[in-house]
């Protein structure tokens, strides 16, 4: 393991993406951690698009730590309906805020990319060394190619500057203030989401998109926080690191698992006209391990936990319309 570094307390702190599901629990486990200074500017308040927009505020709040956790993301369908967005927007969050992170001496910064960034058909658990091993998804491609820059311009900012700039790949993420559009979301809030509402409107069948074939590796938001914090603390290297659990199951499986936590009467339709996307993505997470870091919060417990947050947070619990996706 590296020698760890001890953040100070006082440490002015920038998350960026703060509104988004992991910035969000990022920014929880800061507080909770005790850590009085952070950054946490809203996308109205500052464009990570604009690279002179963010020199300015660079130069005016000085962050020493950075986690890079803003983008544009979405499910499957939002990939497939909005590419431009998704390259576009990440390349340029990426950019700016790697270059405003050399050029005002940040002390050290996480970048967080995603498990989409492998190729497709690669062998399971996908291990980091599999990067660009071959094609990719063509159903993200945009997005892991953005995703991908991103792990390659912190490398290259510091092999040429000394930058100490990381890179976690995280798998399918889940929790509290996830996005829950029916069109824009991953499987988990969706399923959350439309068993929820077959069970207030009293219907029994719930359309599953694609042939429930294709396996996913869910991962809770918490663990992830956790794990950025504890990376922050104790990994400075070149090489991007997986962060999963190392567990997957089929998307059968886990609609199954949704429908007996929130309408266990329902009965599960498969609608093959939607797309199944990558056939497998379980994270090989032994780089992770072997530095003492393990996830805690078992799968059923998490979709609890997320069921109950969207039961007493989110309007379409309470049948008002829901809002929009980007997390920057
Ligand atoms: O989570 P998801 O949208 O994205 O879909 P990916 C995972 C699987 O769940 C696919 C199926 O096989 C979907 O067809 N699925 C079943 C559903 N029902 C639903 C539903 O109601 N909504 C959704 N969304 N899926 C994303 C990438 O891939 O993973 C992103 O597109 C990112 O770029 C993210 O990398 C982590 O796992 O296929």
């Amino acid at each position: 393991m590296d020698e760890p570094i001890s953040i100070p307390k006082n440490a002015r702190i920038f998350v960026a993406g703060r509104h988004g599901l992991v910035g969000s629990a990022i920014v929880s486990l800061l507080e909770r951690e005790g850590y009085g200074e952070l950054l946490t500017p809203s996308r109205a308040q500052l464009d990570l698009r604009d690279q002179a927009a963010v020199d300015r505020w660079f130069a005016r709040y000085r962050p020493q730590y950075v986690f890079l956790a803003a983008g544009t993301v979405g499910g499957i369908l939002a990939n497939q309906q909005r590419p431009a967005e998704f390259i576009y927007d990440n390349l340029m969050i990426h950019a700016t805020v790697v270059h405003a992170a050399h050029l005002y001496g940040v002390d050290k910064l996480l970048y967080l990319g995603s498990s989409c960034i492998y190729p497709r058909d690669c062998p399971q658990p996908i291990a980091e060394s599999s990067l660009l091993s071959g094609p990719l998804e063509p159903t993200n491609e945009p997005y892991a190619i953005a995703k991908i820059a991103g792990i390659r311009l912190c490398q290259a900012y510091r092999r040429q500057y000394g930058c100490r700039f990381i890179c976690a790949m995280p798998t399918n993420l889940y929790g509290p203030n996830d996005n829950f559009d029916l069109e824009e979301a991953h499987v988990l809030p969706a399923l959350i989401r439309k068993f929820h509402q077959a069970k207030v409107d009293g219907r029994r069948e719930v359309a599953i998109w694609g042939t429930g074939r294709p396996r996913r590796e869910l991962m809770h938001v918490d663990d992830l926080a956790r794990c950025c914090l504890f990376l922050m603390r104790h990994y400075d290297a070149t090489e991007h690191i997986n962060v999963g659990t190392g567990e997957d199951l089929s998307i059968h499986q886990l609609a199954d698992l949704v429908r007996r936590i929130v309408y266990p009467q329902a009965r599960l339709v498969f609608d093959p006209s939607k797309p199944d996307g990558t056939p497998r993505k379980c994270l090989d997470v032994r780089r992770l391990t072997a530095l003492g870091w393990r996830p805690q919060i078992d799968l059923e417990s998490g979709i609890r936990q997320t069921y109950d947050w969207f039961l007493s947070h989110h309007p379409a619990a309470r049948g008002k319309p829901v809002g929009a996706s980007r997390t920057a």
